[in-house]
């Protein structure tokens, strides 16, 4: 399977975020990715291949113009306002219930479009975002042009974005920015989220549509990350009622309960008949992720590319979240050689 990765995404090294009452160091690191990258030359998986670039106009068919131009911006306008700092730019203030909208300087814009206090913007964020942008596309294309499966590598994540609200390490929405690139061209795409976290801003892109699947796996929102979506109940609206379905599950849950969950989702994706799987890929599932309560093996991860690969249908595997450094290649790559041997 062709691997798609750009260096670019080391230009993003966050070096804390703010969580639980205090600045702690930042999880979603550089070192992510090249983990994953190592482990796919050391096994061989295929070639790693550089993306092409495919400029603003792919990622304007999902995003916000007064958003993507905030992104472009965003930490120059910050150094500009706290000069003698050196900072990444967090919000502090949000356009809470009973206030109004402003976004006339850049800490209003910020609480104006994040959504959390763990997405910093530093210098190379936009750089490294705009790049995996690129790097998903370049695999939206393979597939486009005939290729069974490819692994976009792609750093930062995308899948908790929506199409003005960057949250949760994610800037533009990778996997919704490829989906609607393919469905320009024709094709029918579904998207499954397996990320230990809800898939908000894919949800939130997709729910009025039909001719977007959207099915994601996660962690329940009563006690987990996003908080505010991914519940059950949300099923679409409008055109877009019965095309999105969430499974959210219990702390703790390991395989035997996770195997049953992914039944559940890949028959509404089988019947959708999708000419496309994009898969959200997130490895935060695991036993020993830092963050996340699952408790999915090494070896569960190998189960679930075979599961996948029992629907016959071309897939684009997108990196999304998964913190344990130490595991990270060898579960990520678990999962495409799972498919690949199916
Ligand atoms: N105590 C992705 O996996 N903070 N984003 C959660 C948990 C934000 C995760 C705090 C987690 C975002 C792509
Ligand atoms: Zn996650």
């Amino acid at each position: 399977m062709k691997t798609f990765y750009s260096p670019a995404h080391r230009q993003h090294a966050p070096k804390e975020e703010f969580e639980a009452g205090r600045l702690s160091p930042a999880v979603e690191v550089p070192e992510r990715a090249e983990r994953v990258r190592a482990e796919i030359e050391r096994r061989n998986l295929g070639p790693v291949l550089p993306p092409e670039r495919f400029g603003e106009e792919p990622i304007l068919r999902v995003h916000a113009p007064a958003f993507m131009s905030f992104l472009g911006t965003a930490y120059a306008e910050w150094r500009k306002r706290y000069s003698n700092d050196t900072a990444d730019a967090l919000p502090s203030a949000w356009p809470a219930r009973g206030m109004r909208f402003n976004d006339s300087d850049i800490e209003s814009r910020l609480g104006s479009f994040a959504s959390d206090t763990a997405t910093p913007i530093g210098a190379g964020t936009h750089e490294a975002a705009r790049a995996a942008v690129n790097v998903i596309l370049t695999a939206a294309q393979a597939m486009q042009r005939g290729e069974p499966a490819v692994f976009a590598l792609t750093r930062p994540p995308g899948h908790h974005a929506s199409a003005d609200v960057f949250g949760g390490y994610c800037y533009f929405n990778n996997v919704a920015v490829a989906a609607q690139w393919l469905a320009d061209r024709g094709l029918r795409p579904a998207i499954l989220d397996v990320d230990y976290h809800h898939g908000n801003g894919t949800q939130a892109i997709f729910y009025m549509r039909s001719d977007v699947l959207f099915v994601s796996i996660h962690a329940d929102p009563s006690f987990a990350f996003p908080h505010f979506l991914g519940f059950a109940d949300e099923r679409g609206e409008g055109a877009g009622e019965g095309f999105n379905l969430n499974l959210p599950l219990r702390r703790f849950t390991d395989w035997a309960a996770y195997s049953v969950a992914l039944e559940a989702a890949l028959a509404p994706i089988q019947h959708f008949s999708p000419d496309v799987l994009l898969v959200s890929l997130g490895l935060d599932t695991f036993e020993a992720d830092p963050i996340s309560h699952f408790r999915l093996k090494r070896e569960d991860y190998l189960r679930m590319g075979e599961a996948l690969a029992a629907l016959r249908r071309p897939a684009l595997f997108a990196f999304e979240g998964g913190y344990n450094l130490e595991a990270l290649g060898d579960i990520t790559a678990n999962v495409l050689e799972g498919f690949e041997a199916a």
